[in-house]
């Protein structure tokens, strides 16, 4: 399996170009080139233009401008890696951690609008937790469209994962009760609960979201333990809005932002976790069930900026 780095790597591709060009990679051709004023201007540039969001990208030139000044001879290298530093520490906070083992069972839900990549990263999310060694339970809360119960019991069955499903048009919350009940009967340490993707707009499904809450806490009152947020990442800084308004309604306690392989706006997830505060528990690099990855500030970072090492 390819490293953690890589998979960053190969999963940013399309937001990194931009920098490479200008800071050049590190160990590469263009990163021992002297910066100078029609550089500088030029990275500032793509700095706004990456979704970093304006402090962050504020923040990232005026250290570069600062260290430039004192040291005429600064190169594309150390650009890069001052913007790495600066980075670093804005999303200092932004990983997730927690053994997932205090509850029996954990209840994840997955929460988001339709098309964000909830259903993909249950299945992926299970899978992973899989792997580790833990027992998972999937529950097919998304009753609402047809199709879904479909393409959750593919996943399932291409994974062998346990799941829990009801038919189309089904109470989502019984649902949720219900998949409960077999995770701790089966002794799972992990219910990942996907969910209806319903516009953060229309307070209906809002208040469906709080049955499920409601429910779930008849067998134990401190479920769910995790509410995340999946995001598609490739909406840049648009997606701050949504994250705000399904926080404020249902309490988020992390985020999963999906598809930052196929965006050039890779840098948005700062701006979100600058926004928010809320930690990111993975991100979504691709397809593969294995492109799940949790969140890690020094790869993401690297990657974003060139830096192997
Ligand atoms: N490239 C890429 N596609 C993704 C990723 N996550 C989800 N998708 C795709 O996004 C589409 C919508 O995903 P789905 O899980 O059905 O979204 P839902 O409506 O929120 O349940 C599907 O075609 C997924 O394969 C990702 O990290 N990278
Ligand atoms: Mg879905």
């Amino acid at each position: 399996m390819a490293s953690f780095f890589s998979r960053f790597k190969e999963g940013l591709k399309k937001t990194t170009p931009t920098f490479y060009k200008i800071f050049g990679k590190v160990g590469g051709i263009f990163s021992g080139k002297k910066l100078d004023a029609s550089s500088l201007d030029e990275l500032e540039e793509a700095l706004y233009g990456a979704d970093f969001g304006v402090e962050t990208a504020t923040e990232i030139i005026e250290e570069i401008q600062a260290a430039y000044k004192q040291d005429k001879s600064l190169r594309g290298q150390d650009a890069a890696r001052i913007g790495a530093t600066v980075l670093k520490r804005v999303l200092a906070g932004a990983e997730f951690s927690t053994d997932f083992r205090a509850h029996n069972p954990e209840v994840i839900c997955l929460i988001g609008v339709n098309g964000s990549g909830k259903t993909t990263t249950a299945a992926k999310l299970a899978w992973r937790f899989k792997e580790e060694g833990r027992g998972v339970t999937l529950g097919a809360c998304d009753t609402f469209r047809a199709a879904a119960n479909e393409q959750i019991k593919t996943w399932a069955d291409r994974l062998g994962l346990d799941l829990v499903a009801s038919q189309h048009k089904a109470d989502a919350a019984a649902v949720a009760f219900d998949a409960w009940q077999a995770a701790n009967s089966r002794h799972r340490d992990i219910l990942i609960l996907d969910t209806a993707g319903r516009l953060h707009t229309k307070s209906n499904l809002m208040e469906e979201l709080k049955k499920i809450r409601r429910v779930l806490q008849k067998h134990d009152e401190t479920a769910p333990h995790h509410a995340w947020l999946v995001v598609d990442g490739s909406l840049g800084s648009n997606s701050i809005e949504q994250a705000r308004v399904f926080h404020e309604a249902f309490g988020l306690t992390g985020l999963i932002i999906t598809k930052l392989d196929g965006t050039s706006r890779g840098g948005a997830l700062v701006g979100i976790y600058r926004e928010l505060g809320i930690p990111i528990a993975y991100v979504g690099l691709g397809e593969q069930k294995e492109d799940l990855q949790p969140f890690s500030v020094e790869n993401y970072v690297n990657a974003i900026f060139g830096i192997e090492e």
